[in-house]
């Protein structure tokens, strides 16, 4: 029997200086503690001894399993403890490696131009109205004296839902509803996006944005439109920088005029950028059509009025010197990175 102790007693010594992980030494206390282990079948064992000699068999078996947990509990805390020292150190974290560059992006061009136009109209007393892109005939043509089967319909030819549901070509509906909705005076500026059935070129798109605007009120003058377009246009662009009015056509305006500003790139001197002519043309605009004050509801014997459009992605594409219209809508990042930080 103490033969028997001894073997069990090495045997467990030497597993144990052998053992590399703590659950060795799990297996190792099942194979001799547990139900079924060495130990514990000597212990059944011992109905086959005498009297006498089972407490003193008993109490060898019970120090020898007593020795034994103490070993493997010791064993089994410096193993816990080394693989957790491993873990730690495999799980280091080096605070001091640069992190990761945190991208902010940067204002689309077209936001720059078009919140730099509503500043400046905003400063000298404009509100902004906005309506909306799906529109009905009346408001997008009729109102702006564009009736059914007008030839001037052929230029802002666009989608329609149906004979009377369309995408509004320009914002000047936003206008119409202003001043039907609102007494004079009416100072307005609407910005938004607009849709016309254009093929996709340089200077062309189905999708573009306008800022219109509106004012009216008693004795509004074509001066008072001159004065308002070359403040405009001095605080897009700069001091030194004129209007110059050429005679166009509006179904909606009366008189009308194509507006245009110095070359902000030559100084009028005349360049590649303006075809040697030292004007840009960036707008167009004119007095409000009577019959269309009329058809808003105002009375056009007691009000008059000025209105005039600007395309956004004109703007942005000269004062960027943008080549093509395309690059605004085309997402790519090496194009919209560049009025990252210091150009916006
Ligand atoms: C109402 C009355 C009159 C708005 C106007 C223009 C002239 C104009 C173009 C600029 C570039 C369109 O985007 S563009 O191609 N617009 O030339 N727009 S006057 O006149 C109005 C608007 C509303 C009730």
């Amino acid at each position: 029997m103490q033969d028997k102790l001894n073997e069990i007693r090495e045997s467990v010594r030497s597993t144990l200086n052998k053992a590399k992980e703590s659950s060795h030494i799990e297996d190792l206390r099942v194979h001799v503690l547990g139900r079924k282990g060495e130990l514990t079948a000597l212990l059944k064992g011992m109905g086959k001894l005498s009297p006498e000699e089972r407490p003193v068999v008993g109490q060898k078996v019970n120090a020898l399993r007593q020795e034994i947990e103490g070993w493997l509990d010791e064993k089994s805390r410096e193993l816990a403890a080394k693989e957790r020292q491993a873990r730690l150190n495999a799980e280091t974290l080096d605070i001091s490696i640069p992190g990761d560059e945190v991208k902010v992006g940067n204002p689309h061009p077209l936001s720059t131009t078009l919140e730099k136009i509503i500043d400046i109209f905003v400063g000298m007393g404009f509100s902004v109205a906005e309506g909306p892109e799906v529109e009905l005939d009346r408001y997008n043509f009729e109102l702006l004296n564009l009736p059914k089967d007008h030839p001037a319909r052929d230029a802002q030819d666009t989608f329609y839902f149906n004979e009377n549901i369309l995408l509004r070509t320009h914002t000047s509906p936003v206008q119409a509803r202003t001043m039907l909705a609102q007494k004079p005076p009416i100072r307005v500026i609407c910005p938004g996006r607009v849709y016309r059935a254009d093929e996709v070129d340089a200077t062309h798109s189905p999708v573009f944005s306008q800022c219109e605007g509106l004012v009216v009120d008693e004795g509004v003058t074509m001066g008072d439109l001159k004065g308002t377009l070359d403040t405009f246009a001095r605080e897009l662009y700069g001091e030194g920088i004129r209007t110059r009015f050429r005679p166009s056509f509006f179904p909606f305006t009366e008189p009308s005029a194509e507006v245009d500003v110095t070359c902000a790139a030559c100084k009028g001197e005349g360049c590649r950028i303006c075809k040697g002519t030292g004007w840009i043309e960036i707008l167009g605009a004119g007095m409000v059509n009577p019959h269309v004050l009329e058809m808003c509801g105002i009375d056009p014997k007691r009000y008059t009025g000025f209105a005039f459009g600007i395309g956004i992605e004109r703007v942005t594409n000269l004062k960027y010197n943008v080549p093509d219209m395309r690059l605004l809508f085309e997402n790519d990042l090496r194009f919209l990175s560049q009025f990252g930080k210091g150009r916006v």
